[in-house]
């Protein structure tokens, strides 16, 4: 098989851990027989200091010609610190998001036997959790429009779901969850926001078409609560932009890490790879960055966007495997780890 994959490392420890998704996509490459090619290109604050734009033209033009996208994270602490920016890393993934349709963003929850000490949850809550995120990506707050009074002293961000963004996510979460465990549960919070009223009217209209799915709706506090108190009840999660940002880096804590979750964002073309974790900046460029999401992402994308499930299974069995054998970063090491197998980002890409 031959496939061009575009590269974007963004910022802080981005470049860190693409380089070792990378490394990955090329072994499988030599392993399996398949040609696979590379590019790179900028987004975020390593656009904007090059270009003064965070997704410049080049950048897209890449990314409509390439077949998959492997990204690693923006954003710089810079921007933190200065809200009134006009400018910002994290327009450029909005940007290029929206220009790509990339509506659906699965996330999967995937835990390691090896990390259940990792987790600040009981190993006997965590053992047999395996839920697929479906977040949108396009709609929301995210892209609704946003205000600001004369005074500056009052400030709003549009909450808007068109039918159309809620049935065609919602069509890919119901197929999933029809080739899973069919079970679906739709989190919104239809008591107070008329966004969700529509979420759930039409997610409650296309469970009728899937009558073998059994399909739950629950308020996004409801479902912030249970998935720490028993995750094994989710299987699919569907849900709306902002809540599955949010619910998704509480999940990742069920995996031991932000470190260890990768993410696959679908839609109208080209796949879009990233580990769900930032740019990290206060670890950036000191070798202690957890690359397993990054080489996850590329599992996902040999899986989603390339077919080739066997290749994908060899990354996870490498990386179950470099785990078995007792090596972590940082983030996932707990008393258990001998400090010898306490590795960087490096040597932990090397060991997969
Ligand atoms: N790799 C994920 C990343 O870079 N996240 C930073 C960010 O701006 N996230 C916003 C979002 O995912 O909607």
């Amino acid at each position: 098989m031959k496939k061009h994959i575009l590269v974007i490392p963004g910022d802080g420890i981005g470049p860190e851990v693409t380089t070792w998704g990378k490394a990955v996509l090329e072994q499988i490459g030599t392993e399996y027989g398949h040609k696979f090619t590379f590019d790179e290109a900028l987004m975020g604050h390593v656009a904007i200091e090059a270009t003064g734009n965070p997704l410049p033209d080049e950048t897209l033009t890449k990314a409509k010609a390439c077949d998959a996208i492997l990204f690693g994270a923006v954003g710089h602490a810079k921007y933190d610190n200065d809200p009134s920016a006009k400018v910002r890393p994290e327009q450029g993934l909005l940007k290029i998001r929206k220009e790509l349709g990339l509506y659906a963003n699965l996330r999967p929850i995937m835990l390691f036997d090896e990390l259940l000490d990792a987790s600040s949850l009981k190993p006997e809550v965590l053992r047999g959790t395996d839920i697929l995120f479906f977040r949108e990506l396009t709609g929301d707050v995210y892209f609704g429009e946003k205000k600001r009074s004369d005074d500056r002293n009052t400030a709003s961000d549009l909450m808007i779901y068109h039918r159309y963004e809620v049935e065609r996510i919602a069509t890919k979460a119901f197929e999933a969850a029809r080739s899973r465990n069919k079970r679906l549960c739709s989190v919104d919070k239809a008591n107070v926001l008329e966004a969700s009223r529509l979420w759930r009217e039409v997610v409650q209209e296309l469970a009728q078409q899937y009558p073998d799915v059994e399909t739950e709706h629950m308020f996004i506090d409801n479902a912030a609560m249970q998935l720490v108190k028993n995750p094994k009840k989710f299987d699919v999660v569907l849900t709306a932009n902002l809540f599955g940002d949010i619910l998704t880096d509480e999940a990742s804590q069920i995996a031991g890490s932000m470190g260890m979750l990768a993410s696959a964002s679908i839609g109208d073309g080209t796949g879009f790879f990233e580990p769900i974790h930032g740019s990290a900046h206060d670890i950036a460029g000191q070798n202690k960055a957890n690359p397993l999401a990054s080489i996850l992402s590329v599992a996902l994308m040999l899986e989603i966007s390339f077919g080739l499930k066997e290749e994908a299974q060899r990354i996870t069995s490498a990386i179950d495997q470099t785990l078995k054998d007792g090596y972590r970063t940082g983030d996932i090491a707990d008393i258990h780890t001998e400090k010898s197998k306490i590795l960087g980002t490096d040597a932990m890409g090397q060991k997969v």
